[in-house]
């Protein structure tokens, strides 16, 4: 969808983490009181005014998950939109982080294979770009 002419689009911008334990990648499923509710997500959310991307994600994996990270590298970038919202998500690599990630925030936390966000039910703005995140996550791709 393009903006209607005259008509400021408007943005939110996004951080997203990607946090490994061998194979696996962390997920967390989206709370009913939240958008996207049940769906599985990576770790993050909005970046609030005066924050940098980094912050921000910091910011989230220490509300969320209770961990101190050290956010990385970007690895990718993506754009959506949702109705009227449009969304750039930029994702992370965390490499390092002090603490246990627990649940604080979401429905459920889950460190899962690569290969299961082909079938597990995630954010439509993640599946459309998922052999990017496949790359990402240092993934070999497969259809
Ligand atoms: P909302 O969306 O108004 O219910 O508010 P929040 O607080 O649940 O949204 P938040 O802070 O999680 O913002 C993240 C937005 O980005 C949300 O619209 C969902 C979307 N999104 C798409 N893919 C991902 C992902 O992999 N991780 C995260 N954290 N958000 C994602």
């Amino acid at each position: 969808m393009t903006a209607k002419p005259g008509k400021k689009a408007y943005w939110i911008p996004v951080v997203a983490g990607f946090l490994r334990q061998g194979e696996k990648v962390l997920l967390g499923q989206r709370p009913e009181t939240h958008s996207l509710a049940g769906q599985w997500e990576f770790p993050g959310g909005k970046i609030e005014s005066g924050e940098t991307p980094e912050d921000a994600l910091a910011r989230e994996l220490s509300e969320e998950l209770g961990i101190d990270a050290t956010v990385g590298s970007l690895k990718l970038a993506c754009t959506h939109h949702y109705g009227d919202v449009n969304i750039l998500i930029l994702f992370y690599e965390i490499l390092y982080w002090k603490g246990e990630p627990k649940n604080k925030h979401h429905l459920a936390l889950e460190w899962a294979m690569p290969e299961e966000l082909k079938t597990r039910n995630i954010p439509e703005a993640n599946r459309k770009i998922l052999p990017k995140i496949f790359k990402g996550l240092g993934v070999p791709w497969r259809e």
